[in-house]
């Protein structure tokens, strides 16, 4: 076995096959960019070597500069992960010559599979199913015709070069044959330069079902059962799971030989994975095979038992496989969810920026040997910590939310619950989407196919719905506790005001009427007596409110009604989780909105008696709604004076340092448009 390698990969993947070297006891490699050089892969490995700016091409792109590293760090191999240079054929074959070996396949097995068209003539001499169709070199329009006739309509034109769903056009009869067969060439010469077509029987539901294989070099070759990849969105997955739902034992034999003899057929050795497209009937085709470990390698180990990496490190360093055909099992159902740095609400755009918040549910980190679930049944592969940074040079992918369960309704269940112990605050992200696709019934009923996420939209894309009691009074309860917390500092201030009387009751009554906004909504409670035994008001709801802490957990009776959840408060902003959904409330603080009670404009007073410490305008500023304008510093914090409204400051009457009385007018501003020409 080897004693160091060098991962030249970043993020999870990075961190997934340390994690395993640090159990078998190999020193790790780290590399990394100008981007990563605080990145949770650099940290987790043994030693790290700087490989260049941050785009991939200067850095984890640049393969004689990671070779040159490998050489240097005393590294024996080499671990593509998944991505970058994993399934580089001129990679593989320098890793060989600079004497190092590559955990990967050789790098003829790499080109074999490389070219789609060449790789499907391969299968149908191995006699692995290939969908119904013409792969054929003569390209004359009436024989592709004659073809499509003959396969039987509806049909797939699709571009021979293309791949990911670029170049395909669905063809519903010999009428519409040659309109489709002009606009795929036209695309296929456009994205590849090459017009080359061949004509398929298309399937209707397909799904995305593949096969684990591994192969060593003593001439063993098995497969590690299938996982269903259906869920995807713009041929990007979504959801994985194994075993296949539906799937029968004569199937999965027969798929499993099958993806056998397509890996024999190009002398393969390590991880991959042999895609088919499966019809609702089970009926399978090949599609195509991945040289590589892949994203969803944890859904195989979590069913099996067995750590891949392991797999492929003792395959590299020339060790037969651990286990044969026959010793190998599948034991519960195993799904994962991608949980990415996106805005579901729009198009999925990557969302990047600062985990600044970030809560995990229990579970185990990475594989653990011997122990493929742990104790929760919950696995979690990241690359990132709280603190850390999605940068827009990479895959946004946050982290990957293994679950294990004795059968598919337990894993179900306990990805419906993790989901909703993922707390993220500062970028979007896809949660709250996942949810609710593991909650739809096509989901939960293993109605699946590849446009299950298309054919569902009005379930997965609900109207906004309105703030519930739930997360309101989960925001009040954390205010609430705020004020106290912060009374008890300044208790020692014998000056100070709040030991008298709280920011609740600045005008002496029991009743306090907070402002939130939620989006562009703004929402009123009404907290009536003592902060403890107290009732809450919102949207002509009345009930009994009180509260606890424990921990981070906030619990809240609503009369009869018990709620629980968790509030991340950054100033005032208020991030309510509960019942697996994250509400943004903003708290329209009055201490900082001091001018609003004003009405339209007019004077913006000091809130209290203090020191202006910052003036952020002058005379004749033109600033939007929520503009700071002004800084004071009273009872040893900052408040914020902001703008009531758009318009324009007509008057700065104090100055930085200058001491202000309670009441005083700092600011004349001026609503609307009306800036001095
Ligand atoms: C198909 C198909 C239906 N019939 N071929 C899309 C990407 C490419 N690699 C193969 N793809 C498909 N080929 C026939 N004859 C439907 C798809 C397809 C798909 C396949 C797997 C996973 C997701 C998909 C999403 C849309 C379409």
């Amino acid at each position: 076995m080897f004693n160091k390698i060098l991962i030249a990969n970043r993020g999870e993947i990075a961190c997934r096959v340390a994690a395993t070297c640090r159990r078998l006891g190999i020193r790790t490699v780290a590399v990394y960019s100008d981007a990563d050089a605080d990145a949770r892969h650099v940290a987790f490995c043994d030693e790290a070597v700087h490989i260049g700016g941050p785009a991939a091409r200067d850095s984890y792109l640049r393969a004689d500069h990671i070779i040159e590293m490998a050489r240097a760090t005393g590294a024996q191999a080499i671990h593509p992960g998944y991505g970058f240079l994993s399934e580089n054929e001129a990679f593989a074959e320098a890793c060989a010559a600079a004497g190092l070996a590559f955990i990967g396949p050789p790098a003829s097995a790499i080109h074999a599979m490389g070219s789609k068209s060449a790789a499907k003539q391969l299968m149908e001499k191995a006699a692995v199913p290939l969908v119904p169709g013409y792969h054929g070199e003569d390209q004359d329009p009436a024989l592709l015709r004659r073809e499509a006739d003959r396969i039987g309509y509806p049909v797939l034109l699709k571009a021979s070069a293309g791949g990911g769903g670029k170049g395909m056009r669905v063809v519903e009869s010999g009428d519409g044959f040659e309109a489709a067969l002009a606009s795929v060439k036209r695309e296929a010469s456009a994205s590849f330069g090459d017009d080359k077509v061949l004509v398929e029987k298309y399937l209707t539901r397909p799904r995305h079902i593949e096969i684990q294989v591994f192969a060593d070099t003593h001439g063993n070759c098995v497969y590690l059962f299938e996982r269903d990849c259906s869920v995807q969105r713009r041929h990007q997955k979504v959801l994985e799971e194994a075993p296949a739902p539906g799937m029968t034992e004569d199937r999965r034999r027969a798929m499993g030989e099958a993806a056998v003899a397509a890996a024999k057929a190009v002398g393969y050795v390590g991880a991959g994975t042999v895609e088919f497209i499966a019809n609702q009937d089970g009926s399978f085709y090949f599609m195509e095979m991945n040289t590589r470990l892949q994203v969803e390698h944890p859904v195989t180990e979590m069913i099996t038992g067995q750590d891949l990496v392991e797999w492929q490190l003792r395959v590299a360093a020339g060790e037969a496989l651990p286990l044969t055909q026959d010793q190998l099992q599948i034991s519960g159902h195993a799904l994962e969810a991608r949980i990415y740095a996106e805005n579901p609400d729009k198009q999925f755009l990557p969302s990047t920026g600062t985990l600044r918040f970030l809560r995990t549910p229990p579970a185990v980190q990475f594989m653990r040997g011997g122990d493929a679930h742990g104790p929760a049944g919950v696995r979690i592969d990241a690359g990132v910590r709280e603190g850390d940074t999605i940068s827009p040079f990479y895959d946004p992918m946050i982290a990957k939310l293994i679950v294990w369960g004795r059968d598919r309704d337990e894993a179900l269940a306990r990805m419906a619950q993790a989901l909703a112990s993922y707390h993220v605050v500062g970028l979007s992200t896809n949660v709250a989407f996942l949810q609710r696709l593991v909650k739809s019934e096509a989901f939960r009923t293993a109605d699946l196919d590849t446009g299950l996420i298309e054919r569902n939209q009005a379930v997965l894309f609900p109207p906004q719905k309105s703030v519930g009691i739930e997360s309101i009074s989960l925001a009040v309860a954390a205010l609430v506790e705020r004020d106290i917390r912060t009374r008890h500092i300044d208790a020692a201030d014998r000056n100070s005001p709040w030991t008298h009387a709280g920011a609740w009751r600045l005008n002496g009554r029991d009743t306090r009427t907070l402002h939130f906004t939620c989006g562009g909504s703004k929402l009123e409670v009404v907290l009536k007596d003592d902060t403890r035994r107290s009732t809450l008001i919102y949207a002509d709801q009345a009930a009994p409110f009180a509260y606890t802490f424990n921990a981070d957990d906030i619990r809240v009776d609503l009369g009869t009604r018990r709620t629980h959840g968790q509030v991340h408060v950054e100033g005032d902003t208020f991030h309510v989780f509960t019942a697996g959904r994250h509400t943004v409330l903003e708290w329209q603080d009055p201490l900082s909105h001091a001018g609003e009670s004003e009405g339209e404009g007019g004077k913006l007073t000091a809130p209290m008696p203090g020191k202006v410490i910052a003036v952020m305008v002058e005379p004749g500023s033109t600033v939007t709604r929520g503009t700071p304008l002004l800084v004071m510093e009273a009872m040893k914090m900052e408040h914020t004076i902001s703008a009531p409204a758009d318009g324009v400051v007509s008057e700065v009457l104090y100055g930085v340092g200058e001491q202000v009385a309670e009441g005083a007018q700092l600011l004349a501003f001026a609503v609307g448009d009306t800036a001095p020409a």
